[in-house]
């Protein structure tokens, strides 16, 4: 399949090399405390949180660069696990993604798409690593830590992924053409494993007028590797997530606290796919390890 992007204008693309998101200019530095005390994932902000500095980040849209949110991170980190958590504003509690809507004059469920909230924390595993994922400039592999409230974040957990960056054809790859500017391939692939949810089989009867359309279930092997929960209070959202520095897996970046960490947010309010919010390249740095 191919996908054009007429937004892909030279005025776009002048955009994003002005903006000069690259990893070796980043000044924003979010830094983790070493706690050895965990926080519980559960999107609720404990006391051993005010131990962990604030970073507020401005995320943009991808795609024109409007938009700026500020999303406020924290870090706290053990021996051997990041604890993060993010708050961001969101006017829309959107919790339920591609509901079975009911049609009365269809006597049937309609599936029409629907966004659920959702926010991502990514790092680089190899290449030259970029937020933007439609870009001809760099080819990267990242780690994508893919929080959707309407599907894992029911159970507590979160979508551990990578996406591919290429300018030659991947397998799993979409191409993306940009606007005579030549083609990007990109692949997202969920990690090695079962997900944390399923799609659900479409209501034989009459259910109620908005019925889920995905079911929670216990993930295993690499996609159970990444915890969170989100909490929607007074027009926003606040997501604690936390992950093992190493997971064992050969699809998961390692984490290493006695190193600089280059790391990217995105978030998405009531978005679908290529419509979401950037955060330039920040710096995740650990402080007060014990070891
Ligand atoms: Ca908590
Ligand atoms: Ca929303
Ligand atoms: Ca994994």
């Amino acid at each position: 399949m191919k996908y054009f992007f007429v937004i892909m204008s030279g005025l776009l693309l002048c955009f994003y090399s002005d903006y000069g998101w690259s990893a070796t200019s980043t000044s924003l530095v979010w830094e983790s405390s070493y706690t050895k005390t965990s926080p519980t994932v559960d999107g609720k902000m404990d006391k051993i949180w005010e131990q962990a500095r604030p970073l507020t980040v401005v995320v943009r849209e991808a795609m024109g660069g409007d938009n700026p949110t500020e999303v406020v991170l924290r870090a706290l980190h053990t021996d051997d696990t990041l604890y993060v958590l993010a708050q961001w504003p969101d006017d829309t509690k959107n919790d339920m993604r591609d509901p079975y809507i009911w049609n009365e004059a269809k006597k049937d469920y309609d599936r029409p798409s629907k966004p659920d909230d959702q926010f991502s924390l990514e790092f680089p595993m190899t290449g030259e690593f970029d937020i933007r994922m439609l870009t001809i400039v760099h080819e990267y592999t990242a780690d994508v830590w893919h929080w959707k409230a309407g599907r894992g974040n029911p159970v507590g957990w979160v979508d551990d992924k990578r996406h591919i960056i290429s300018r030659k054809p991947i397998k799993n790859g979409v191409e993306y053409s940009m606007g005579g500017h030549g083609n990007v391939y990109i692949a997202r692939l969920m990690d090695e494993g079962t997900s944390s949810y399923s799609l659900k089989p479409k209501p034989s009867s009459f259910e109620g007028n908005v019925v889920d359309s995905f079911e929670q279930r216990q993930p295993a092997g690499s996609l159970a590797d990444v915890q969170g929960r989100g909490l929607y209070e007074g027009k926003h959202w606040t997501l604690e997530m936390s992950r093992k520095f190493n997971t064992g897996h050969d699809d998961d970046a390692l984490i290493d606290p006695t190193k600089e960490n280059f790391c990217a947010i995105a978030v998405l309010n009531d978005e679908l796919y290529w419509d979401h919010s950037v955060s330039p390249i920040i710096t995740l740095r650990f402080t007060g390890n014990s070891k």
